[in-house]
């Protein structure tokens, strides 16, 4: 008797990757606060109540340890994210195969460690495993003193070459582009 399968029912997944500090941890939990999906296609998504958000946000964040596994709420159904540090890098692509979408933070206030990001990126999205699928790159901590220009960026990063790539600017901090970010998850989810 053949066994119901559990991943037709469990929850998408959306892999976020990023060197270690890149953000990601801060990211989620920005994204966890933004209640948008499904709905969305009305073109009139709430912004819900973000003063309350911005009162519990906390920029406290522990390195994490490996793999950590959370759920981010929408309007109608519920997605797993899955945060794969910076030390796991050889094994992302292990992930790539089960995410519906995926998520690279890139640390625009580091310059040491953008040039490492951009190889990394890169690698991750001609990956085959996760070609055809969303990535969207996430330009993390806008808010720094110093971040790199965009210009800076696009000479690091060969955009051009990754053509499947989505990229948004942001900052877990003041939350800009955050909103935008989870909105680009879930398009990306509902037009597969
Ligand atoms: N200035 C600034 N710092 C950030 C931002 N997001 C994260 N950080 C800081 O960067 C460090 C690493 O953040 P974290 O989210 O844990 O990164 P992760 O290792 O990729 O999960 C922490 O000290 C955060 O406070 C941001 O938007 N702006
Ligand atoms: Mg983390």
């Amino acid at each position: 008797m053949a066994r119901k399968r559990k991943d037709k029912t469990a929850d998408p997944e959306v892999l976020v990757v990023g060197l270690q500090g890149s953000g990601k941890t801060l990211l989620v939990r920005r994204l966890k606060a933004h209640l948008v999906g499904a709905a969305s296609a009305t073109g009139r998504s709430s912004s819900g109540s973000s003063s309350a958000a911005e009162a519990t946000f906390s920029t406290d964040a522990v390195p994490t340890i490996g793999v950590d596994v959370d759920t981010v709420k929408g309007k109608k159904r519920s997605l797993t994210v899955r945060e794969v540090g910076g030390a796991m890098k050889p094994l992302w692509p292990t992930y790539f195969d089960s995410c519906a979408a995926a998520v690279f933070c890139v640390d625009v206030s580091d310059e040491s460690t953008m040039a490492s990001a951009a190889v990394a990126l890169v690698e991750a999205a001609s990956h085959e495993s996760l070609r055809g699928r969303p990535i969207i790159a996430a330009l993390t901590k806008l808010d720094a003193p110093v971040v790199a220009t965009r210009a800076e960026v696009w000479n690091l990063m060969p955009a051009g070459e990754l053509p499947g790539v989505r990229w948004f600017g942001s900052s877990a901090y003041t939350g800009d582009g955050t909103r935008e970010i989870a909105q680009a998850i879930w398009e990306s989810i509902e037009g597969r």
